[in-house]
Formats: structure tokens, C-alpha cells, sequence
């Protein structure tokens, strides 16, 4: 008789029914319908659109924000979810982050009501997909600095600038584009199909290959006034839908973790070496046990955070926490459990290398593991290190 590793930790008994039901129902759905096309998704760096209908049917994007078609979920759900999609592959939370914490969080939060009616229910739905465009070629971390520029000319906007790294840029419908005004960084909704916008994509990646990033050029890209995002001034905009989708990687990373310690006690039941099986073996059982804590204590500091997002408590610092935290381990243990495959483990056949190698993605974007740890470090000491 064997357990599994989260029910040392009785986690399911911190669910109540309905988040128990959603995490069951992605979970059916990724091993049923997506699992089975993962590799060869991440094989050949694609990321087939039309899976967008049926995330959308589930309820998935946008899932925490309430009304325009959207589930209206509590964060905890959301973070299941966001977990068992990454337990399939970053590529795909990636895939949903984006979609539903930063473009539509982005209308939802700082739109106006016509801006709100026209993209959110189609973007719930996976009829149309959005990008988030804050990071360019010389500013990832300090997006303060970015040059992308938005300037008058009578009552429209021109747009003049290059967004580097975005998700689903060259697949989205509307990209929300942060740009520099006279008055402060800004944020605009531009339709993909505007004349002087134009998205390439980045070739030769070697982590988060089953998910579309491309650079966005924004050459003179003319926009009524009505594609301004009125409420939203300032960097602390933006920065506040990173909030949104970080909590999800707190979780996510989690299932990239769960899933190759899954893979991982499998291959050591069954693999024999020197007559007997590898999971006999003591060093082989130091690894198991010290990755099971680190994985529950993830998950105890996940639901944790959840719960405090639920009352509406929660502040960057503590999301920094849990971002750092369950990524920093997740990728550890990716990489443990790719160990115990030994050989078998460099193949797409295991999933294991394929986890760890999207993490070193999600461990750069959303904020790096540095910035998190020199955030964490303002919060401590006043100080802000970073410059
Ligand atoms: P700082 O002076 O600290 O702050 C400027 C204003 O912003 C406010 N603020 C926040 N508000 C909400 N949430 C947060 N997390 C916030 N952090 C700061 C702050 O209160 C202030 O407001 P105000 O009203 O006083 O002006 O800003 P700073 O320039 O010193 O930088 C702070 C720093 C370094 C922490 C920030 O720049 C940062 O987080 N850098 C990392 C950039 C980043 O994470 N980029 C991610 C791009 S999107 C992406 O990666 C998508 S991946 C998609 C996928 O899942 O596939
Ligand atoms: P840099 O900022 O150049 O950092 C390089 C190194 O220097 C890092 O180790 C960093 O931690 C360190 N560093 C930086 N500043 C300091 C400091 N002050 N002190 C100490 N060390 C420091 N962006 C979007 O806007 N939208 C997206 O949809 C999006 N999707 C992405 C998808 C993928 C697959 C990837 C890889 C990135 C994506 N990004 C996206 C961009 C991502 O947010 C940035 O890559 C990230 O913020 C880091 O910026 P950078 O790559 O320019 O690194």
C-alpha cells in the first residue's frame, strides 16, 4: 500500500466540494484530451488555437473575474486550475494566464463599459484571444524605463515602439500595449489587425515551446481615444495584473512539480536495478521524501495565499512569496525527478525534463526569482536594492 505524496499533507480536506469538483474537472480534462498531444505540441513549438474553444467552454478564462461571461470562481479555484493545466505543461497555464489574468484582467480592471462589452465575453469564451505587452528589448525587469511611446494628434493616439517576449502575441485579437505619454505610462487595447502593428514570432526556444511568443512593432500605430484603458495610470497598473497572474503561477508551478513526482515514483516502482527496484533504494527514498515536503508545504503555502486573496487581503509582497518560493522548488524538483529516470529521462517520452526546462521560463517571467527576492527584501529592511 502507497501514498500519495499530497495526502501526507491532507490537503484535499483544505477543499471544499465545488473547488474540489473544478481541480477534478481540468485535471479529467488535461489528461484526457490534451496530455496525449503534449509532447508532440512541445516537439514541434506550437500551441494549436483551437484548443482555446474548449478552455473557454470549461469556464477557464478569466474564471475569477465576475460577470461579461465569465465563471466567477473564487482564487482558490483558479489556482487549482491553473495547477492542473500546468501539470500538463507550462505551455498551456501560460496559455490561460495570460488570456484571463492579464489581458482580460486588464479590460476588467482599468476599461471602460464599451471597452468591457466588446472583448471580455468574447475572450471568455475563446472566440477572441489577448496578449499583454509591458516588456521590451531593454526593459524586462525595470518596465519603468520602456520606450514605447504614446502621443497625441488631435483626439486619436500614435503608438510608436517594440514589445519583446509576449505571449500569444502573434495569435492574439487585441494586445493591451503600456506605453510612456506626456502624462505617464498608460495602457491602450490595440486590435491586431491595426495598420503598423505587427508581431514576430521567437524561434529556437528551448523551454515553453508548446506556448507562442513574438515580439510586437508598433510603427505608427494610430488609435481612436476610446482605445485608452481610462482608468489605468501609472506603472502601478500594469503591476497590478502581474499580481493577478503570479498568483496563478504559485499554484501552476506546483503541478509541473506534482506531475514529475508522479512520473518519478512510477519509474522508481517499476525500474530494476542491480535485481531489485530502484525505489528500494535509500538514496532514491531521501529524494522522494525531501521532494514530497517541499511539494506539500508549496501547496500549504499556496492555499494559504488563496484564502488571504479571498478575503481580498492579499499584498504583492506576500504573491512575491509564494511566486519565489513555489518555483524555486518546483524546478528543483523537476530536475530530482528527471535524475531518478536516469537516460529515459532526456526524452520527451517522460515528462519530467519537459517541466523543468518551461520552469526556467517561469522562473524569468512574471518578475525573475531576483526581483522577487529584492522585493521580499524591501519588505524586510525599506531598502529597495534593485537601484
Ligand atoms: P515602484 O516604484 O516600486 O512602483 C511603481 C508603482 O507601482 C506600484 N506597485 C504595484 N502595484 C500593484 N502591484 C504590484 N506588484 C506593484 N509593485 C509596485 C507602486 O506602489 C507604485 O505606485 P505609485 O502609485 O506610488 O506610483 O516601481 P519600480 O519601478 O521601482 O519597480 C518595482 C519592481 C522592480 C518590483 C517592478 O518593476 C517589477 O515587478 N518588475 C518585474 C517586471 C515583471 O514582472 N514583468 C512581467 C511582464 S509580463 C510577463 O512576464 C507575462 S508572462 C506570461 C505568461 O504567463 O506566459
Ligand atoms: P533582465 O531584466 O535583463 O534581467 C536579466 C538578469 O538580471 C535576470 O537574472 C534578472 O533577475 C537580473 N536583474 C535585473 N535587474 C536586477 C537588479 N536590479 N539586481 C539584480 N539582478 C537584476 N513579458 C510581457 O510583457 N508579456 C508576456 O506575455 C511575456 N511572456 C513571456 C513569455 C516567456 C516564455 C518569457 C521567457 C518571457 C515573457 N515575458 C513577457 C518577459 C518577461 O517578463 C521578462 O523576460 C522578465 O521580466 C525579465 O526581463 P528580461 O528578460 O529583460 O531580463
Amino acid at each position: 500500500m502507497t501514498m500519495h505524496p499530497l495526502d501526507l499533507f491532507g490537503i484535499d480536506a483544505l477543499l471544499d466540494e465545488q473547488e474540489r469538483d473544478i481541480q477534478g474537472t481540468v485535471r479529467q480534462l488535461v489528461d484526457q484530451r490534451l496530455r496525449p498531444r503534449l509532447p508532440e505540441w512541445f516537439e514541434s513549438a506550437t500551441l494549436p488555437r483551437e484548443i482555446a474553444r474548449e478552455l473557454g467552454e470549461l469556464g477557464l478564462f478569466g474564471m475569477h473575474l465576475e460577470g461579461y461571461g465569465c465563471a466567477g470562481t473564487n482564487a482558490v479555484s483558479y489556482g487549482l486550475a491553473c495547477l492542473e493545466l500546468e501539470a500538463g505543461d507550462s505551455g498551456l497555464r501560460s496559455f490561460v494566464s495570460v488570456q484571463g489574468s492579464l489581458s482580460m484582467f486588464s479590460i476588467y480592471r482599468y476599461g471602460s463599459e464599451e471597452q468591457k462589452q466588446e472583448w471580455l465575453p468574447r475572450l471568455a469564451t475563446g472566440e477572441a484571444l489577448g496578449c499583454f505587452g509591458l516588456t521590451e528589448p531593454d526593459f524586462g525587469s525595470n518596465p519603468a524605463g520602456m520606450r514605447t511611446r504614446a502621443r497625441r494628434d488631435g483626439s486619436d493616439w500614435i503608438l510608436d515602439g517594440t514589445k519583446m517576449w509576449i505571449t500569444n502575441g502573434s495569435t492574439a485579437d487585441v494586445a493591451t500595449v503600456w506605453a510612456q505619454t506626456d502624462d505617464g505610462i498608460r495602457g491602450f487595447l490595440v486590435p491586431t489587425d491595426t495598420t503598423g502593428f505587427t508581431a514576430n514570432n521567437v524561434h529556437g526556444k528551448l523551454s515553453m515551446r508548446a506556448s507562442v511568443t513574438s515580439e510586437l512593432v508598433l510603427d505608427g500605430v494610430r488609435l481612436p481615444a476610446s482605445a485608452q484603458l481610462p482608468e489605468a495610470r501609472g506603472l502601478g497598473a500594469p503591476l497590478s495584473c502581474l499580481n493577478e497572474a503570479r498568483f496563478g503561477i504559485v499554484f501552476g508551478a506546483l503541478g509541473a512539480a506534482r506531475d514529475s513526482l508522479e512520473t518519478a515514483i512510477e519509474y522508481a516502482g517499476t525500474r530494476e536495478v542491480f535485481d531489485r527496484p530502484l525505489a528500494g533504494y535509500q538514496l532514491t527514498q531521501e529524494k522522494l521524501a525531501d521532494m514530497t515536503l517541499e511539494l506539500g508545504k508549496g501547496m500549504l503555502l499556496a492555499i494559504q495565499l488563496g484564502r488571504i486573496k479571498d478575503r481580498g487581503e492579499i499584498t504583492p509582497d506576500q504573491v512575491s512569496v509564494g511566486k519565489l518560493n513555489n518555483v524555486r522548488e518546483a524546478i528543483a524538483i523537476a530536475r530530482e525527478c528527471r535524475t531518478i529516470l536516469g537516460a529515459n529521462g532526456i526524452t520527451l517520452e517522460y515528462s519530467p525534463l519537459r517541466h523543468a526546462n518551461n520552469l526556467e521560463s517561469v522562473l524569468t517571467y512574471e518578475g525573475t526569482s531576483e526581483m522577487h527576492l529584492l522585493s521580499i527584501g524591501r519588505a524586510l529592511t525599506g531598502h529597495a536594492a534593485f537601484r
